[in-house]
């Protein structure tokens, strides 16, 4: 039972206070308009199968995906908390076609975060049952304080985040972050509506025996990766692997994270790209990945070092343990 013998989100908050580089309390208020954020959602989510907020709002993304109601409520609750608590100039989320500029015009707001967020990944899964989660990328803005937000306030490479996480509504509601010292789990008591500490000092394991990766595509995806897969599942070693894949990518890396384990996301025939958006999905996840003694590349490169080109730019996506990530590197240079 998470209760008063565990530290509160709060209290490792004001105790890391001074770890924040350049932070005047602003990255902790940042997190905390995260927190109640994230309660809100969390509140929402689990009450989704109750009341008629399931099936799509009828608008469609501009990833062209059918809008699910919750996505929007979601996407909602985050903005409004970031806007209300005045700590941001600017906001881009997977569900918004532009960026968000927040009180930028105005020069008593010196607001120096930009946050992009994708507000609820895997929410196909939501008529389902199936877990999802939100996660969120915050980086120190580029333009000059006071004036309004440009596209290359958020168009920053993923080695420039101040900080990321997730939360994974899942069979209990954890909040996972990095400030870029380490990464720590929270878990919410929903009795009291508190987050504790419940994991600290995340850490991939260096080898794990799972793969997570959607093979329905297999006929689609390159090479490299089609002979990675059938490694995965010779007898041999330690091997075969076991196959885990929820479809929601953030419950996948959540347990790939705690057990060991690679998730993949390949660009392929029918997605040139991959599917998984750089700024708002990949970006976080990999600075996360990487603090967690983990590793995370697009193919050839660092995911943390793409110079991203545009706000809702795909890449593909290949996370996890890192001797899991070589071993899958090494397979994809055969074809250079
Ligand atoms: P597929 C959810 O839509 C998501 O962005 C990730 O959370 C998940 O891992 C992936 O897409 C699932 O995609 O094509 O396997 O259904």
């Amino acid at each position: 039972m998470l209760g008063n013998k565990h530290k509160t989100l709060g209290e490792f908050i004001i105790e890391n206070q001074s770890s924040f580089q350049y932070s005047s309390g602003e990255l902790s208020r940042l997190i905390n308009a995260i927190r109640l954020a994230a309660k809100v959602v969390n509140h929402e989510v689990n009450k989704a199968g109750l009341i008629d907020i399931l099936g799509a709002a009828g608008d469609t993304n501009i990833q062209g995906e059918d809008q699910q109601k919750l996505d929007v409520l979601a996407n909602d609750i985050f903005i409004q908390t970031l806007k209300n608590r005045e700590i941001v100039c600017g906001i881009a989320s997977e569900e918004e076609d532009d960026f968000i500029s927040i009180n930028s015009n105005d020069e008593k707001h010196q607001n120096k975060y930009v946050v992009l967020i994708d507000p609820l990944d895997g929410s196909s899964n939501i008529d389902v049952n199936v877990s999802v989660g939100t996660i969120f990328s915050i980086y120190r803005r580029v333009t000059p304080a006071g004036t309004p937000v440009q596209l290359e306030d958020f168009l920053q490479p993923g080695n420039k985040q101040v900080a990321a996480g997730y939360i994974v509504y899942g069979t209990s509601t954890m909040l996972v972050y990095t400030t870029g010292d380490g990464v720590n789990g929270f878990t919410l008591n929903p009795a009291l509506g508190t987050f504790y500490l419940s994991h600290p000092d995340m850490r991939f394991p260096e080898n794990g025996k799972i793969y997570s990766v959607n093979e329905g595509n297999y006929v689609h995806f390159l090479q490299g990766v089609k002979d990675y897969i059938k490694y995965c599942q010779e007898e041999k070693e330690d091997r075969p692997y076991t196959s885990r894949y929820i479809g929601s990518l953030v419950s996948d890396f959540h347990r790939n994270m705690i057990k060991g384990g690679i998730y993949m996301y390949p660009k392929s025939s029918v997605s040139e790209s991959g599917k998984l958006r750089l700024l708002y999905e990949c970006n976080p996840m990999a600075f996360i990945a990487e603090q967690a003694n983990g590793k995370a590349i697009g193919g050839r490169t660092r995911i943390l070092d793409i110079v991203p080109t545009e706000l809702h730019q795909r890449v593909p996506f290949f996370v996890g343990s890192k001797n899991m990530v070589d071993k899958l590197q090494e397979f994809l240079d055969k074809y250079k």
